[in-house]
């Protein structure tokens, strides 16, 4: 079914039918693109907001980014028809649409390309396809083979649905210029202003190709004619209509009939994208479509891949957990900090949390992100919903419903930063707002923990407004009274946070002052939240507390006993408590859920997350996000290797075949949620939102990196306090920390103390001071048995 190759560096999935969403996903800062096995795509390209180039058959709503989407027969795809002249037989590559079973067929996912080898009846097809660094546009090889023992006489008819492009204006014309199909709209609009803004846009699609073909269609109704998608009637000729679309629905198909002998191959070049015009289109022609351009443009785009190999290599009993986090893992977390998911006004939450993971990449960039991020702080020391990355970007979608946790975010994320870097004089630089104050980072931080702080009711708890962490939670405090216990629960562990670097930047009144604040909010929370065995989520407008035993839905939160155990408000016993509630109630077989049992109907003082399907997304699923948070905490907590671990390999799909085809996702990234609704809809537990655009990864690299590895920094050096799960008696880890090499040989032995070795001599403490840059240390550490 699936298997990785090139040690990791790809996976291949051998069928289109057991996982048919199972996709790869490629980026630059400008596009992104997912590829079903299938053929089907997803991509968007930034201009800056983000816009399509292949568009569904019908006009699309703007949205962000959906779980689980949908795919039919006129989805966006990339497809290639094969057809036997001599026999008429039709199938077609990768599998849409014709849907003919191949002989043998491999999806292989790579790092920096997604590529397809399809055998049938004697011939084979095989497509890659691959981006530039810097601009927009698909880079696609297509290679038909005869691996028939005889001479074959086929049609090769690439075919790139342009689709449905406006209302106002849409045609489509073969180009002998740029030797393709070239399809022409207008973006659709109403207001006046909207026209200065849209004048530039790329408004047309091309698909062009290096060799020219026989025939094309440029209509797609001429194309697939009563024969449909499935047998389009234009494959019934000698050759394609060479017809165009004057307000029809526009396509890209072209055709090669090609006169193949045993063993003998065809490769064929083309380029798929948005472009402003003619001009455009020539020059994306003359800088990429050629054999060599093609080489050359795919060594570049690996190595800026490579780029974000990230700064941990592991070699662990588990191989595929190796895989994952030694190759796909950072890339994943690369993506999100290399492009902020391709929005111009990313959720603070996210962009903090997302630049949190870069810290491990390339920490340069999160230090960009905090001071892009407090220059956008508001006069009273609140963080706006959303930070604006474009001229001219405005808060949308969620971004327009206020929401009171983003404040948290400043000292959470901070705190990884320090450790990596111990760049403290971050916290010196002076910063002026587009509101026209002008205050120091450290000022900034200070502010936004005062901030939250004060957002809190009479009864010390937070106000939650609209949302906190959790979006859809929009109808709690929209009164204006509700209150987030979860909130008040990470306000505590902000503070905490911050006190610390107070105290390191020699404030002791500021640092007391914090934990102070932190105090009240875990009293408070202890005071009004603790239920007998766990915390409850918060308390709606109109005084009723929810997320407690009396609750038939939405009973156990996990969110807020993570965090009581991070803000130190959950003493031992009740962490005692907490944790088996927590395995009882939340934990499945595909990992924990964000809460249970899933709401059935609307709860109109909690708000539209209990209008979402049973155990998807926020509605009790296996909310990775979620997840991830008490992962870490149950790593900093300490003591719990086995609970962090097997919930840490469970952000991940497989090993077993049975687990990958429940998932539907290849292992090559974490989504946003598994199904939950284990005991309500076992059907389709487990199931993957498909959706790599999740706050998770930043923290599950965290939480490899400084939970299981235990190699986190401080402001003297590297602490090496590894918590392997029970069952590992070893493990090698190399990791780069400010600028030097660590290899560590971890091995389980009759030790009392974690106990570092380098070379003979037995370090007074886990812990490497002084780290010098382009130094190479080789350490030995025992762990206790
Ligand atoms: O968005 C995520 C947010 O990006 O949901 C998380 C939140 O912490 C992240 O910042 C939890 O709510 O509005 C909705 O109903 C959506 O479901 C979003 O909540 C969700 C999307 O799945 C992200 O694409």
């Amino acid at each position: 079914l699936l298997r990785p190759t090139q040690n990791g560096d790809r996976y291949e999935l051998t069928t289109p039918t057991a996982m048919p969403k199972a996709a790869g996903f490629l980026w630059n800062q400008r596009m992104m693109i997912q590829l079903t096995c299938r053929g089907f795509a997803t991509a968007q390209f930034m201009q800056p907001e983000p816009a399509k180039y292949a568009h569904p058959p019908n006009i699309e709503a703007k949205t962000f980014m959906q779980p689980e989407q949908n795919y039919y027969a006129h989805h966006p795809g990339r497809f290639v028809y094969v057809k036997d002249e001599v026999s008429g037989s039709l199938f077609s590559a990768p599998y849409e649409p014709v849907r003919a079973p191949a002989d043998r067929f491999v999806f292989s996912v790579g790092k920096s390309d997604v590529a397809w080898a399809v055998e049938k009846d004697g011939i084979r097809v095989e497509m890659t396809m691959g981006l530039p660094t810097h601009d927009v546009a698909e880079l696609w090889t297509i290679r038909v083979t005869n691996i028939s023992n005889r001479p074959r006489d086929v049609s090769v008819t690439p075919y790139f649905p342009i689709g449905y492009m406006s209302w106002m204006n849409q045609s489509a014309e073969w180009n002998p210029e740029v030797v393709g199909v070239v399809a022409s709209s207008v973006t659709p609009y109403q207001k006046a202003t909207e026209y200065f803004k849209n004048k530039y846009l790329k408004d047309k699609t091309y698909f062009i190709c290096e060799t020219p073909p026989d025939s094309w269609e440029a209509n797609q109704a001429s194309f697939e004619g009563e024969g449909g998608i499935h047998n389009p009637t234009a494959l019934q000729g000698q050759k394609l209509g060479c017809g165009d679309a004057r307000y029809e629905t526009p396509t890209a198909a072209v055709q090669y009939r090609v006169a193949l002998k045993a063993n003998e191959q065809r490769e064929f070049r083309f380029m798929f994208g948005p472009a402003y015009d003619l001009a455009e289109i020539k020059a994306m022609r003359a800088r990429y479509l050629s054999k060599q351009d093609f080489a050359q443009t795919a060594a570049e785009y690996a190595a800026y891949m490579q780029r974000g190999r990230g700064c941990l290599r592991i070699e662990t009993p588990d191989k595929d957990l190796d895989n994952f986090v030694n190759n796909w893992l950072p890339r994943q977390v690369y993506y999100h900090g290399d492009v902020n998911r391709l929005t111009t006004d990313p959720q603070t939450r996210n962009y903090l949390q997302d630049n949190m993971g870069m810290n491990y990449i390339k920490p340069a960039v999160t230090r960009q992100a905090f001071l892009t991020a407090v220059s956008q702080q508001e006069a009273n020391g609140s963080m706006p919903d959303g930070i604006l990355l474009a001229e001219g970007a405005e808060l949308k979608y969620i971004n327009q419903v206020p929401h009171t946790d983003h404040c948290v975010w400043l000292p959470v994320t901070l705190d990884v930063y320090l450790a990596e870097t111990g760049d403290y004089a971050l916290l010196r630089e002076r910063v002026r707002s587009a509101n026209g104050d002008n205050f120091t980072v450290f000022e900034r931080f200070s502010r936004a923990v005062d901030w939250l702080l004060k957002a809190r009711d009479h009864r010390g708890l937070s106000f939650i407004a609209q949302g906190d962490w959790c979006d859809p939670m929009n109808m709690v405090g929209y009164k204006g009274k509700g209150v987030s216990g979860w909130l008040t629960l990470a306000t505590a562990y902000a503070a905490n946070l911050w006190a610390e670097v107070c105290e390191h930047e020699g404030r002791k009144d500021l640092a007391k002052l914090y934990r102070d604040g932190a105090k009240e909010c875990n009293a408070s929370a202890n005071k009004l939240m603790w239920d007998g065995d766990w915390f409850a989520r918060g308390i709606t407008d109109d005084d009723v507390t929810f997320g407690i035993k009396k609750d038939t839905e939405g009973r156990i939160w996990l969110n807020p006993q993570t965090f009581s155990i991070l803000s130190g408000a959950a003493n031992p016993d009740q962490i005692e408590k907490m944790l088996p509630q927590i395995d009882d109630q939340l934990t499945t077989p595909y990992g924990v859920q964000m809460f249970a049992p899933p709401y059935t109907k609307m709860r109109e003082d909690v708000g539209r997350v209990t209008q979402k399907a049973i155990g998807s997304a926020e509605n009790g699923s296996v909310y990775n996000h979620a997840g991830v948070f008490y992962i870490y905490s149950l790593y900093k907590l300490g003591g719990q290797h086995d609970r962090a671990y097997n919930l840490l390999r469970n952000l991940l799909p497989g090993p077993s075949e049975a687990d990958y085809r429940q998932r539907g996702q290849l292992p090559i990234y974490i989504p946003n949620y598994y199904r939950g609704g284990w005991k309500e809809f076992p059907k389709t537990a487990g199931r993957s939102s498909q959706l790599f655009n999740t706050g998770t990864v930043s923290w599950a690299y965290r939480c490899f990196i400084e939970g299981l590895c235990g190699l986190r920094g401080d402001d003297k050096g590297l602490i090496v306090r590894p918590q392997l799960p029970s069952s590992w008696n070893s493990m090698k880890v190399t990791r780069e920390f400010r600028g030097a090499t660590f290899h560590l040989d971890i091995r389980r032995e009759g030790v009392k103390d974690v106990t570092v070795m380098q070379g003979n001599r037995t370090l007074p403490e886990p812990r490497i001071p002084n780290v010098k840059a382009g130094e190479v240390y080789q350490l030995t550490v025992l762990v206790p048995q």
